[in-house]
């Protein structure tokens, strides 16, 4: 698609981006059934009731009744797309089965990702991965693409099935319209994202802060893990963290639901993401909740991050 002109890529819709991507006609359908459930979440968050819906997750947070309502819009839409065998979701205990057993995905969620933040208008948004098969035992390799949708001032959706790591977004007429292809990082950017409190932080974890607030990285957090993503691969660079913890080796963001899919989005975008050592694709969950620490963004970042932690620190 090179020699087609900036102005006439605005005019390829997410359905056309994928057939002349010849990505796999029942991945390019469930792609496009998930990214149209994008609008159905977006009128829930403006008709919010900002009620807390009094039930837990398996987390012991409070559940929002948008996270509830999120979750079941989803749901709702594989069990009728005929290519889902299982859902997991991040507001569920287990696994679900959506389909008769025997189709060809399972998916993975995080309804609303930063849904405490609603109240405050600021961005916020549903992570999707779809994996070929078990999502325990494949751990990231099974995914064959992912999904992050952000409702902000634009309803946006960046998803890859392994060709590369493209933008859309939303118009008037309620289609999602190329506006970003093939992203791709920077080798090394200048904003940094840093979760957890200072006081909590590791002192390798602490001194690599330091050492990119030493070379002028902005702080960019908003709160929403899929926002300070999306920042990230749009400004082509920068970082995000949110490490092993003193108290919490194992940080706060969820493995399968929040950090594999955007992995797959930043890697597919020539971007890294892994715990600080190794990978996030290539860890095996052992459970659906896992949590683990993330260091994501462009190479440099990520790269320097491991030499902090292995104790190999340089200035350079
Ligand atoms: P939820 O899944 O409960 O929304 O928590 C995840 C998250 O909101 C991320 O989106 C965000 O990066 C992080 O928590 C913020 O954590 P903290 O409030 O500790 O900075």
């Amino acid at each position: 698609m090179e020699n087609i002109s900036d102005a006439t890529k605005q005019f390829i819709d997410l359905r056309r981006h994928m057939w002349m991507a010849s990505i796999d006609l029942d991945l390019r359908r469930l792609i496009w059934q998930i990214a149209v459930t994008g609008k159905y979440i977006y009128s829930k968050i403006q008709e919010s009731n900002r009620k807390l819906a009094g039930h837990e997750n398996i987390y012991g947070e409070e559940q929002l009744a948008l996270d509830m309502s999120s979750d079941e819009i989803i749901k709702r839409q594989l069990e009728f797309s005929g290519f889902v065998s299982h859902y997991a979701s991040e507001e569920r205990d287990s696994i679900v089965q959506v389909g008769k057993g025997g189709e060809k995905y399972i998916v993975t969620a995080d309804p609303l990702d930063g849904s405490s933040l609603v109240d405050a208008n600021l961005s916020i948004g549903t992570i999707i991965g779809i994996h070929r098969s078990s999502i325990l035992e494949g751990g990231g390799k099974s995914l064959v693409a992912a999904m992050s949708i952000v409702y902000g001032p634009l309803i946006t959706m960046i998803y890859s099935a392994g060709n590369g790591t493209h933008e859309f977004v939303l118009n008037r007429e309620g289609e999602y319209v190329l506006s970003g292809e093939n992203i791709t990082l920077q080798e090394r950017g200048n904003i940094l994202g840093a979760g957890g409190l200072r006081r909590d932080w590791t002192p390798a974890h602490l001194e690599y802060i330091q050492h990119l607030e030493d070379k002028g990285y902005k702080l960019r957090y908003s709160g929403a893990f899929i926002s300070d993503i999306n920042h990230i691969l749009i400004k082509r660079g920068g970082v995000f963290t949110y490490p092993a913890l003193k108290k919490s080796p194992n940080g706060k963001l969820r493995l399968i639901f929040e950090l594999q899919p955007m992995a797959f989005l930043m890697e597919q975008a020539g971007g890294m993401a892994t715990d600080g050592r190794q990978g996030i694709l290539s860890i095996k969950p052992e459970s659906l909740d896992q949590r683990c620490p993330i260091y994501i963004g462009s190479k440099y970042e990520v790269k320097k991050a491991k030499t902090f932690l292995d104790g190999n620190t340089t200035t350079m």
